[in-house]
């Protein structure tokens, strides 16, 4: 049995809260034994991420950094089929979808973090003084210290890397905790670091949440700032301990994503476009639309058009150039979506499609696949129009004009993102600018440029990631002042 182990100031070591089973989504097969780190291990971590901070690491040049992450970003192209295979085994998701977007952006996050140190500026302001000689201020930026990044299992390597990628731009040294779901592509990440970097600049560590390794890092001391991707529910535990010591946080938290079809949109790009955002990764994107609104004269066709979109899925081998839609990533998350299956129909719903699990006769019966599911007919108020499911779902709502429409999107704790189709460009800037979200895709969704805001209001999530925003997060300004 493969063995994963934690990487804790340039070694490879074990945990010393023992092993716990990593599990193949597919077939619920355990695949490998991981590590697991408790507080002694995290602190380890955390005391040869400030031994780095205070060594060679600590004295390179933004160039130097940015040349050492663009060969982390080249090291991960060169084992690109080593990532794929593993990020396939801990998720089971189509190897066309992690082929496309989750292993190549590990290596994007890398390299657009490594431009951004060769090319980071610096303000400076010159000030009059009243013996006419002035001033000169200029900002440089330090790094924070040692970052504890904390990550979901959805898009496991992108997510991490988006993370990690600015910290160490920034000049950080950081502590890594996967989810317990996803080990794998952190740990080959490690390697990758452990051929680079100087030790204690990437520290990764396996484990839980509470009682565990993730809860280990939030109340660590010597931790100063924590970067966190997950529930939103996870990150106001983190948040309160976070008040302790006065950690900096930046949270990019849940959603309950409205897709917005206007009766003017191009029917065929809408339709496809929201059936890539519903159903993508198994529903199992932040950004993922589970809320649908379809404007009337387009709402019966729509509905019956998403369906058969839908019934075309094919789950299956994610290693089969025919699948296209992944298993949910465990046991307990397909507890938790067919809980909401069996919650639609309790609240009235109408089931369009879906609403049960598929049946293989192999092993993948043992694994943990559920139907794409649609829904229509349900109030705004009911429980699985407003929380987020985190499966293959949505439930479609009719809707008649803007104002309408626009208030039943906001009407929702979350604001991560928002899809909105149509062809009219005044309808498309009006609509957008009152969404209350932190993304709008006007005719498209989840198109990424690395260099804008990423991030959610409300309950989705706290700050911004992405080019200079994740750099300001990541760094600490400091004023310096000279008297000329
Ligand atoms: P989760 O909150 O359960 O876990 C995320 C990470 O936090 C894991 O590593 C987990 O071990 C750790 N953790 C859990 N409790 C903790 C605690 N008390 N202290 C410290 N660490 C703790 O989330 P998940 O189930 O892994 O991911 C799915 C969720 O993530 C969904 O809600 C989804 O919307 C959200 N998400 C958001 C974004 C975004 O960009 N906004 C991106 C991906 C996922
Ligand atoms: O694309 C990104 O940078 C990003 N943070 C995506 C988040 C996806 C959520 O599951």
């Amino acid at each position: 049995m493969k063995k994963l182990q934690l990487f804790i100031d340039g070694n490879f070591v074990d945990g010393k809260a023992g092993w716990f089973d990593n599990v193949n989504p597919v077939n619920g097969k355990i695949v490998s034994q991981v590590a697991h780190a408790n507080a002694d291990d995290v602190d380890a971590a955390v005391k040869a991420g400030k031994k780095a901070l205070e060594g060679e690491w600590g004295r390179l040049s933004l160039q130097e950094r940015g040349t050492l992450l663009s060969k982390v970003a080249d090291r991960i192209n060169e084992r690109f089929d080593a990532f794929l295979a593993a990020e396939i085994e801990d998720t089971g998701k189509p190897k066309g979808l992690a082929s496309a977007i989750d292993i190549p952006r590990g290596a994007a996050n890398f390299q657009i973090f490594a431009d951004q140190a060769r090319s980071f500026g610096s303000e400076s302001f010159m000030q009059s003084t009243p013996d006419g000689k002035g001033a000169l201020h200029y900002v440089q930026r330090m790094p924070l210290g040692v970052v504890g990044v904390i990550c979901p299992w959805n898009l496991p390597l992108l997510l991490m890397t988006w993370k990690v990628a600015p910290a160490l731009a920034a000049g950080n040294t950081v502590v890594v905790k996967p989810s317990e779901e996803t080990p794998s592509t952190a740990t080959l990440l490690a390697e990758v670091m452990s051929e680079i970097l100087p030790p204690g600049v990437f520290n990764l560590v396996h484990g839980f949440g509470p009682g565990s390794a993730g809860e280990a890092i939030t109340n660590h001391p010597d931790i100063s700032a924590i970067t966190f991707t997950g529930e939103s529910s996870t990150g106001e535990a983190i948040m309160k301990r976070a008040a302790e010591g006065m950690k900096a946080v930046s949270f990019e938290l849940g959603g309950k994503n409205p897709a917005i079809i206007f009766a003017d949109a191009d029917f065929d790009k809408a339709l496809a476009g929201t059936m890539r955002s519903v159903f993508a990764n198994c529903g199992q994107v932040c950004l993922c639309s589970e809320r649908v609104y379809v404007q009337r004269p387009i709402f019966e066709r729509f509905v019956a058009a998403l369906k058969h979109g839908a019934e075309k899925l094919v789950p299956g081998d994610p290693y089969d150039e025919n699948t296209s839609f992944g298993p949910l990533i465990s046991k307990q998350h397909r507890e938790k979506v067919l809980s909401y299956y069996a919650l639609a129909l309790e609240e009235g719903a109408t089931l369009v499609s879906g609403g049960g699990v598929p049946h293989f006769s192999n092993d993948f019966d043992e694994g943990f696949f559920v139907e794409p599911t649609i829904w229509t007919g349900l109030s705004e108020d009911a429980r699985v129009v407003k929380e987020e499911i985190f499966g293959p779902v949505c439930h479609i709502q009719v809707f008649d004009d803007e104002d309408e429409v626009i208030k039943m999107a906001n009407n929702s704790e979350y604001g991560l993102a928002a899809a909105v189709w149509t062809e009219n460009i005044s309808r498309a800037h009006r609509v957008s600018q009152q969404l209350e979200t932190g993304i709008v895709w006007v005719n498209d969704w989840f198109l990424r440029d690395l260099r804008t805001p990423f991030g959610g209001v409300k309950r989705s999530g706290l700050g911004r990631e992405g080019g200079i925003y994740s750099l300001n997060f990541y760094s600490e300004l400091k004023n310096i002042c000279i008297k000329l």
